[in-house]
């Protein structure tokens, strides 16, 4: 029976009543979320049970997704709108007088990750529901989230991201099929006949997983994201006495176990904090593999066969040691050979690079490493000679090039080449990114494998990041070309024909303009400041990162500002400069960047003179919720990071699709983008990738040359320090030394000239009304190669070897209408 409106509101209501006990009328907002929540789960068990038979009696291949972020994003309007239920919810709930928006909103985002690789994520989990593919993300079910950020007196301060606090309906314990994670301790070796490693004295966590609903959009699909907590064994914390001092053991110890899922990314400046860290790599992979393995052995025969029924893919480096835990089950517990473990092992990984920052790039001091996972190392050892051996079999005689590429070099353990050794395929997120890994920072490991590195371009779902986020404008896509862009983004493209008609150019204005007008209200009631719906909304949001170079912006807008004290008459588009991201919480520089930001808009957004011709807003707290706001209702799209350093960039597909403008650099995806729309549809401006790295290698970029040649660079780098900012005169100190004593890293001063100048280009179009809608149109147009729907396709056919997937129970393959 297909569920209607009528069926929808009664079975919600009784929902309602048998959660809480008590009329519908009498329950709170809370209460009433819950139980929608709740409501829609059990539509959501009805397409799980169906897929996990569907898997179950094929034996299908499946792709297992590891990634220590998943930023899920609210999920309630995401899994109505997978189900087609959305309109179907909206009105029931509307005839009991409740606001579905309103109860969206309740929704704390989960704090699961903390920027571009988390999110990625989370966009493949909807992409491999949608596109029919057997594919789980595997993760961490963190107590607490990266940190919410507050702004007092222009400051970040972090507080305690406590997203669980209210509950979180959406995932379903499973203390059945926990697993034993082992640290520390010692290895015995005992040898008659065949070598036994015997772990002894270890630490025992628990391991229960909490599997998170992934539906698809209207396939009657519905795959798992099983996120782990770690609990400590029941047996080992009961009191042994009486005594109230062995109860306080226990409870100590239980929280030093739960620590592990305790939260994202623990400050490693300590050996404490990277300890923490280790453990809670270790942690996911070990839990995450054992149930693998377990699910498999229950429907499949000899282990020889996983890689032809199991692909193990790993986001960055952080889940590597899936390598040799994977080698440690098949040897140590399955009794395979080391060469036949090897194989299986290799074939069953693969891995994707997001970074190539030297500091992102994981290593362990071996001592540590030993410590809390001895029997792993000793694995870590055998791979590393192994690895070492067949790299002196082709390059016999040549140390240094071997010793820049072992596993263990000088008191570390190198966490990607460990990926790269043990793992099939390695890919970058860009063509350039990969480039550069292929050429520069993974050259000798490309000379020696070339067959293992390929590009996969970075997507995002366009169902949550349009369709979802930005219903006026989906609503004149789907009256414009049909609904089919919702499933097959490629579909987009026919919007092509109506880019330069004023008919549809006006409504996608009117619809921005909704979107505009509802980011205003927002900001309005949070920050009590009015926006302009006329002006140009300007956004820039992502994490804060000197490589991002929101200093570049603030530059930018300093000396707008200054141009407008100097002429007041000045003719200027008036624009709203909007700011939005997390700076890590150790991170200095990034930090005062906030203040910086908060300063300028203290000055600029209360001088009366310029006539409310620039303002700018900080959103506080910038998460996937925000982001759902902010990038329908902007009109350029900042992306402007130095060549070079961003991978990709998926916020840069976001705002494309929604109809903004870029302004950007060369780098990462923006160059794919900028080929897709075409040069006149994109601002770019600033040094290339290969400009910035022949800069690094034979120098030859000085700072004060800049400094010296350019009025306007000199008085807004003097401004930092002047006293021209309410903060005072030291506070920006670091962004001036580093800008002008430490030989500008990241080229902002040399790129300034050439933004302004884009900066003045893109007012200049945005003056041309029909020229400007074109270009958003265009931009839209163009986004379809920019869906995690084709990524995943690539990574599903190219990587892994897995294969859409028709559940055969008459309810899914594309049934249009809402869940059955
Ligand atoms: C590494 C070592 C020690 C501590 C932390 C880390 C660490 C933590 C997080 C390293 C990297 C990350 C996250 C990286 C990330 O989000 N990268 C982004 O990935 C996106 C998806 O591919 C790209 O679009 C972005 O360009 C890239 O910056």
């Amino acid at each position: 029976m297909p569920v209607t409106k009528e069926r929808f509101r009664q079975e919600y209501i009784t929902k309602l009543e048998l959660m809480y006990g008590d009329d519908a009328g009498h329950t709170s907002s809370l209460e009433k979320y819950n139980a929608l929540v709740s409501l829609v789960r059990d539509y959501l068990a009805q397409q799980w049970k169906k897929t996990r038979a569907h898997y179950r009696r094929t034996g299908t291949k499946q792709v297992y997704y590891f990634s220590i972020e998943f930023l899920l994003g609210r999920l309630l309007g995401a899994n109505l709108f997978n189900l087609g239920l959305t309109e179907i919810c909206r009105e029931a709930l509307a005839e009991l007088n409740i606001d579905l928006h309103e109860l969206e909103k309740i929704e704390e985002d989960p704090g699961l990750g903390n920027g571009g690789l988390g999110r990625l994520a989370a966009c493949y989990l909807d992409s491999m529901a949608a596109k029919n593919l057997p594919g789980h993300g595997m993760g961490i079910r963190y107590r607490y989230g990266l940190f919410e950020q507050r702004i007092i007196d222009g400051y970040q301060r972090e507080f305690t991201d406590d997203w669980l606090m209210d509950g979180f309906y959406w995932d379903i314990r499973k203390p059945a099929e926990a697993v034993e994670v082992r640290f520390g301790g010692r290895v015995r070796i005992k040898s008659n006949g065949k070598t036994q490693y015997i772990h002894e004295n270890y630490e025992t966590v628990l391991a229960v997983p909490y599997d998170v609903p992934v539906a698809g959009y209207r396939n009657g699909l519905v795959n798992t994201l099983r996120l782990w907590s770690a609990e400590a064994k029941l047996s080992d914390i009961a009191c042994h006495s009486d005594e109230s001092k062995d109860c306080q053991k226990a409870v100590e110890f239980n929280h030093a176990v739960e620590e592990i899922s305790n939260i994202l990314y623990p400050d490693d400046t300590t050996y404490e904090g990277k300890v923490l860290r280790l453990k809670q790599q270790y942690f996911l992979v070990s839990a995450g593999l054992q149930s693998i393995l377990r699910n498999y052995k229950e429907q499949n025969g000899h282990l020889k066969e996983l890689p032809q029924k199991i692909a193990i893919h790993i986001n960055d480096t952080h889940p590597v040691l899936t390598i040799p835990e994977l080698m440690r089950i098949l040897i140590d517990e399955e009794k395979l050979e080391w060469d036949e473990a090897w194989k299986i092992t290799v074939e069953t990984i693969s891995y994707t690079n997001h970074t190539i920052l030297p500091e992102a790039l994981e290593k362990w001091p071996v001592d540590l490493f030993k410590q809390v996972l001895p029997r792993i190392y000793m694995i870590v050892e055998e791979i590393n000679e192994g690895f070492c051996r067949s790299l002196w079999e082709r390059y016999p005689g040549e140390w240094d090039r071997i010793s820049a590429m072992a596993v263990i070099s000088y008191g570390q353990v190198h966490m990607a080449h460990l990926a790269i050794a043990g793992s099939h395929s390695v890919n970058g997120v860009a063509a350039l990114h990969t480039e550069i890994l292929k050429h520069k920072v993974m050259r000798l490991f490309y000379e020696f494998s070339p067959e293992k590195f390929n590009n996969k371009t970075n997507g995002v779902t366009q169902r949550r990041w349009l369709a979802q986020c930005n219903p006026p404008v989906a609503a004149l896509i789907t009256d414009t070309i049909g609904a089919e862009w919702i499933e097959s983004p490629q579909h987009l493209i026919k919007l092509k024909q109506y880019v330069e008609d004023s008919g549809f150019q006006q409504y996608l204005s009117r619809a921005k303009l909704q979107n505009k007008v509802m980011l205003a209200k927002y900001i309005k009631g949070k920050y009590d400041i009015s926006l302009d719906i006329n002006s140009i909304f300007d956004a820039h949001i992502k994490r804060i990162h000197a490589y991002k170079r929101q200093t570049l912006n603030i530059l930018h807008i300093m000396d707008l500002y200054n141009r407008l004290k100097d002429n007041p008459l000045l003719d200027i588009t008036p624009r709203t400069f909007i700011f939005g991201g997390k700076a890590a919480s150790n991170y200095h520089i990034a930090k005062a960047t906030i203040k910086l930001i908060n300063s300028l808009a203290q000055t600029v957004n209360n001088d009366k003179s310029i006539h409310d011709k620039i303002k700018i807003i900080f959103m506080e707290n910038y998460n996937v919720s925000l982001a759902e706001l902010i990038i329908p209702a902007s009109d350029v799209s900042e992306q402007i990071p130095t060549a070079s350093y961003e991978a990709s960039g998926t916020g840069n597909m976001k705002f494309m699709m929604n109809g903004a403008v870029t302004i950007g650099t060369l780098d990462g995806a923006n160059i794919e983008i900028k080929n897709a729309v075409g040069e006149e549809n994109i601002i770019v401006f600033g040094l290339t990738a290969d400009e910035v790295l022949q800069y690094y290698r034979y120098g030859g970029y000085n700072p004060w040359d800049v400094y010296n040649s350019d009025q306007r660079v000199r008085t807004v780098v003097e401004q930092l320090i002047n006293g021209f900012l309410p903060a005072g005169k030291e506070v920006f100190r670091d962004h001036y030394d580093s800008l002008l004593h430490q030989g500008d890293h990241f080229f902002v001063l040399k790129d300034f000239a050439s933004y302004v100048q884009a900066q003045n280009i893109l007012e200049e179009r945005f003056r041309n009304k029909a020229r400007w809608l074109k270009m958003c149109a265009c931009n839209i147009a163009h986004s379809g190669a920019f869906s995690s729907d084709r990524t995943f396709s690539e990574y599903a056919a190219e990587i892994w070897g897995v294969r859409p997937q028709r559940l055969g129970n008459g309810n899914g393959n594309r049934s249009t209408g809402p869940v059955n």
